[in-house]
């Protein structure tokens, strides 16, 4: 048993706040082309060498496709009010347009119904990076065919499980596919030209606005939303070119999205700055971006700190960094949602990702992860911190319920609060896991009872 959990008036959450974890389809997934799977981008970039850090890839992950009920007998066991997954869209419809796969739905109709047995609430992602392959030689994402393309896969989704999800998040993290994926290249799939970035961003807000009117249209009863990669931005020196370049990063990465989605224009600034590389953009596309949303979701791990000649070292922070070279900021995210919450008008928001990597050691079969624990409780606390200043929070969530397939890193980088032995695909929870238990126990203890708080 772990020491009890202090409930310090800044962990009590409102009784309808939901705690939750998180994964995706092609990270736990594996069965790579199992009944009537087809290949995503990712398939595809795995396979180029050096890509991937030791060669790995996503066929097996964590066989999740198979284990599926001993998965959600372990997230029934941690107590959590959801989990929050990804449909892959190519094993729902294998070329991305055409022929829909029976089969693949109906693991994500398992999926949806096992959760509800266990009394865990489904929160489901449409995007989660995992683009069929077959739309890439069409220009994927920066076509605007693709569009249309996700409206109507979205559509059959919300057809088959909209009467029974809590949520639908249309894509998860647009700048990540935008940047990674089309300007930097780190990311499948692997293109590096900031104009297609560009493109690829606008097709894929565009998409999240019309995918929510027609999920609407059909009388979808979910709630709705999209789910950005959010930090704080700061400067890293009080010098005017370290603030301007903070600005513009700020500019980049947060307001592109936050002031299409909820303002339905894009930031001046950037769009001067981007210059010839701004995205083409229709008659009414941002009316149809700024569509209304039932919840944002935010994804936070760390802050962000800017200088203009590239010379800041997270290293030289003096703060402890996780496995991927993160500092662990947590009052950052206290800043940040203060901030969203202040400029812009903000449906609920959830903390749909927050986590870190760290090296585990597995020791007479338990995982002493006292980093990742601590690293977890200080994030709840700055939720909880946000609350008090007025932010409308409902809900946070854990990334990740297993140790999976960290994109470019591979295996390596462990995010699990559950450790997956990959040779033997034994799980076992880690301390993180089990703190987080009875944190969530301790909660619904101390949650008064509707008829208490309505005396
Ligand atoms: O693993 C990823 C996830 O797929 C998206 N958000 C960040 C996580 C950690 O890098």
């Amino acid at each position: 048993m772990n020491p009890p959990i202090p409930l310090h008036p800044r962990h009590l959450f409102p009784k309808d706040f939901v705690f939750g974890v998180a994964t995706s389809a092609f990270q736990i997934e594996g069965a790579a082309d199992a009944d009537g799977k087809g290949p995503s981008i990712w398939d595809d970039f795995c396979r180029i060498p050096g890509a991937i850090a030791n060669g790995d890839d996503g066929r097996t992950a964590c066989d999740h496709y198979h284990r599926w009920q001993e998965d959600l007998d372990i997230l029934a066991s941690l107590g959590v009010d959801a989990y929050r997954f990804s449909v892959s869209w190519p094993r729902v419809q294998p070329l991305g347009q055409g022929a829909f796969n029976d089969a693949g739905l109906a693991f994500y109709e398992r999926l949806v119904d096992g959760l509800l047995e266990r009394g865990i609430q489904p929160y489901i992602t449409l995007n989660h990076w995992d683009l069929p392959a077959a739309l890439q030689p069409q220009g994927g994402w920066a076509s605007r065919d693709t569009v249309q393309r996700f409206v109507e896969y979205a559509c059959h989704v919300g057809q088959r499980l909209g009467d029974r999800v809590a949520a639908i998040t249309t894509h998860n993290e647009p700048w990540v596919m935008s940047v990674l994926g089309h300007e930097t290249g780190v990311f499948a799939p692997g293109i590096r030209h900031r104009g297609t970035a560009t493109q690829v961003a606008h097709h894929l807000l565009l998409s999240h606005g019309l995918a929510l009117q027609a999920l609407r249209a059909q009388g979808c009863r979910s709630r709705l939303g999209i789910v950005l990669n959010l930090s704080p931005i700061g400067p890293a020196t009080s010098s005017p070119e370290d603030r301007a370049a903070a600005t513009l990063e700020d500019g980049r990465s947060v307001r592109w999205y936050m002031d299409p989605l909820f303002k339905g224009q894009y930031p001046d600034d950037v769009w001067q700055h981007l210059g010839g590389d701004v995205p083409v953009v229709h008659d009414g596309d941002l009316a149809a971006i700024a569509t209304p949303m039932d919840f944002l979701g935010i994804n936070y791990y760390t802050r962000g700190v800017i200088s203009a000649d590239g010379s800041w070292d997270v290293r030289n922070s003096g703060k402890r960094l996780t496995d991927m070279g993160w500092e662990v900021h947590p009052e950052g995210l206290t800043e940040l949602l203060t901030r969203l919450h202040r400029d812009w008008q903000l449906p609920p928001l959830y903390i749909k990702e927050n986590g870190a990597a760290f090296q585990d050691h597995f020791q007479d079969g338990a995982v002493n992860d006292a980093e990742r624990t601590d690293y977890i409780a200080r994030h709840i606390a700055a939720v909880g911190d946000a609350l008090a200043q007025g932010v409308p929070l409902a809900g946070y969530m854990v990334w990740s319920l297993l140790d999976n397939f960290e994109w470019a890193s591979g295996y390596a980088k462990r995010f699990g609060i559950v450790h997956v032995d990959y040779a033997t695909q034994r799980r076992t929870p880690k301390q993180s896991a089990l703190w987080y238990r009875d944190f969530v126990l301790a909660q619904r203890a101390a949650r008064p009872l509707p008829q208490e708080a309505s005396a």
